[in-house]
């Protein structure tokens, strides 16, 4: 049960994204002459719905009951939604949560693997990452699990066992860092011990079963990941 592998979520962890992701859904909804708005408060109901497709369909569900809208409709808008947030990474307006391009470079030198499990658009990961680290720095992850590849969203451990599996390791040599608590029950379904950085959206929420809760990963070193990773998957003994 060493460490040899951080597995980093995506939205809300290597970056404050939501804000851009609702923004984006808004301005789809404008440009298809809806006109609904997310507002702050109804977005943080909605984050409980992981995946933007899988969102926008609960939110019809939920709150729009007599639009007809077909799944189409619903992939067209959210394929809308997708672009314009991308346009948004493009034009820099989102840099990484603090800490988070450091951990990396060291994880890296440290011998560390590194991989990415979220539940959002493909396209948007490797957009992010480019804008950010780099056009190389996808390179750094062997294995980029996203929406595409887990039919289920997170709090389903899909996306972790299929990055586990890529990578060929056993869970408890790997550490997720995560945001949220649907995040933290996606890793920890899938065995992994998982260290919570809350962030803008997911602040008030309980996170039983951490290996550790930081506020962000700014004074985290490895030598902490290594400490926490070692107590979460210490046998218990009598
Ligand atoms: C958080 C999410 C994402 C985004 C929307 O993902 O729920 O679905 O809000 O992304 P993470 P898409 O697992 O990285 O925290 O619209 O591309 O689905
Ligand atoms: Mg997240």
């Amino acid at each position: 049960m060493t460490l040899r592998a951080i597995i980093f979520d995506v939205d809300g962890t290597l970056a404050e994204t939501e804000e851009a992701h609702r923004h984006a859904f808004n301005e789809a909804f404008r440009d298809a002459g809806l006109d609904w708005r997310w507002d702050r408060d109804l977005y943080a109901e909605l984050l409980a719905v992981a995946g933007g497709r899988e969102r926008l369909r609960h939110y019809i569900a939920r709150h729009r009951p007599d639009a007809n809208l077909q799944e189409s409709d619903i992939a067209r808008l959210h394929h809308a939604k997708t672009a314009i947030y991308q346009g948004f990474i493009t034009e820099g307006r989102i840099e990484l949560r603090p800490g988070v391009e450091q951990i990396l470079r060291t994880a890296r030198k440290g011998g560390l693997r590194l991989a990415i499990a979220t539940t959002t658009t493909r396209g948007n990961v490797l957009g992010l990452l480019a804008a950010t680290l780099g056009t190389d720095s996808a390179r750094w992850f062997e294995v980029i699990g996203a929406g595409e590849d887990s039919p289920a969203k997170k709090p389903d451990p899909g996306v972790y066992r299929h990055v586990v599996a890529a990578l060929d390791m056993a869970p408890f040599d790997c550490l997720a860092i995560e945001d949220s608590a649907i995040g933290l029950a996606a890793a920890s379904g899938a065995g992994i011990p998982t260290l919570v950085a809350p962030s803008v959206y997911t602040r008030g929420e309980t996170f039983t079963g951490a290996a550790a809760v930081v506020e962000d990963l700014a004074a985290v070193t490895l030598a902490d990941l290594r400490r926490w990773h070692a107590a979460a998957t210490r046998p218990v003994t009598a």
